[in-house]
């Protein structure tokens, strides 16, 4: 994929796209829609094989931002931006690392606020500090700075309740006894995986870092080999890593009941994936509204004024936001999927 095949196949207001020879990093920021509110979302940095692909995931994320606001009823639109890098973020130097989150806040400030970004893969409330410095359109400062913090818990939380509200759907009851499979163990997978293990789960997980697997391990969890993820029989998937890991063949064969997790634009081929799955009886909780906690959060605190219970409350309510969408789905027959696009598009009319 090329760039231009990246924008030509979008359906978005506007992507600016840079490159820095000094460091080798492509930045790549994708306004969606600015129909709610400025375009909000966070920046994702890591190695992509072109830059294009870059592109083409920041578009693609910034789509997912703008469901999510709209379904979240938050007074923002959806963007995304994308830091190409030249090699796994643990390799890059301090002083690189600076520079590349220096050319980003530019890249911010000359959007005057159209778009405003906060922590996402490869980025955390550390480096929204390093932002801030620069340009105020940098949301989820940390606490020492005087932010709301990460987003991460309120992610999980929401990612928490999409799980119940899915694992009830597909006639599993609760969650406890129920085998929970969590791919990627990162900043929101590995508190969603405690969740889990607290409400009496029968936990297995999955993740390429080593070091992260031990850490589910020691709170009891089954490991299970990453390529071996939509192969391994369990009762709820909870998809953490970074999205597309479920194509129409994968929703064909993958032996689950419910999907609900925080990855962004987990489906690859939108709608007829969703149906294959609707076919099977696998319910799946969309990830725009699953994964909208640390939306909540970020815009809730920093734009809404909300305090950390208000958060807590609205976050919760996404198990309800979904027990709406799934009655809505089976009512009509259409996929949990198609019944959250059309709530986002009623909102977004
Ligand atoms: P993270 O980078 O902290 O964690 C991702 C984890 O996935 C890492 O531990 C990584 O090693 C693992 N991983 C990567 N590829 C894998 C694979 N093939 N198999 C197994 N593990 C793999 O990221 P995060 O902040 O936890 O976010 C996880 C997902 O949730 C992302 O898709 C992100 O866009 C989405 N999301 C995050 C937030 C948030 O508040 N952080 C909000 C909404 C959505
Ligand atoms: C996401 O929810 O995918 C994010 O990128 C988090 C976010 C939400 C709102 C503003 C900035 C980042």
């Amino acid at each position: 994929m090329d760039i231009s095949d990246a924008l030509s196949s979008w359906d978005g207001e506007a992507a600016v796209v840079r490159h820095d020879a000094q460091t080798g990093s492509w930045f790549a920021v994708a306004l969606h829609s600015t129909r709610l509110g400025p375009a909000a979302g966070g920046t994702r940095a890591m190695v992509y094989s072109t830059p294009g692909e870059a592109v083409a995931d920041a578009t693609k994320l910034a789509g997912a931002m703008t469901l999510k606001m709209a379904v979240a009823g938050l007074p923002m639109g959806g963007g995304k931006s994308v830091i190409a890098l030249p090699a796994p973020r643990a390799e890059i130097e301090d002083s690189t690392w600076r520079r590349i989150l220096e050319l980003h806040a530019q890249n911010l400030e000359k959007l005057h606020g159209e778009y405003w970004t906060g922590p996402d893969v490869g980025t955390n409330s550390d480096d929204m500090d390093v932002l801030r410095n620069t340009t105020e359109y940098a949301f989820g400062r940390s606490a020492k700075a005087g932010g709301p913090g990460s987003s991460a818990e309120a992610t999980a939380l929401g990612v928490f309740e999409a799980m119940k509200a899915a694992a009830e759907e597909a006639g599993l009851g609760r969650l406890s006894g129920r085998r929970v499979l969590v791919q990627g163990l990162g900043e929101v997978g590995a508190r969603v995986a405690a969740l889990a293990h607290h409400a009496g789960a029968d936990l297995m997980a999955a993740d390429i870092d080593p070091g992260r697997s031990a850490a589910a391990q020691a709170i009891g969890a089954q490991l299970v080999h990453p390529d071996e993820v939509t192969r391994t029989p369990c009762d709820v998937l909870v998809p953490c890593a970074t999205g597309g890991l479920i194509d129409a063949a994968t929703a064909a064969t993958i032996p689950c009941h419910a999907i609900a997790g925080a990855a962004n634009n987990l489906l690859r081929g939108g709608q007829p994936t969703a149906n294959v799955l609707l076919d099977r009886g696998i319910v799946l909780a969309p990830d725009f509204v699953a994964n909208a906690g640390g939306a909540l959060h970020l815009i809730g605190r920093e734009v809404l004024g909300w305090t950390a219970d208000e958060v807590h409350s609205r976050t919760t309510g996404i198990g309800d936001t979904l027990r709406d969408i799934f009655r809505e789905a089976r009512d009509r027959r259409i996929s949990p999927e198609q019944a959250a696009r059309g709530l986002a598009d009623r909102r977004l009319a």
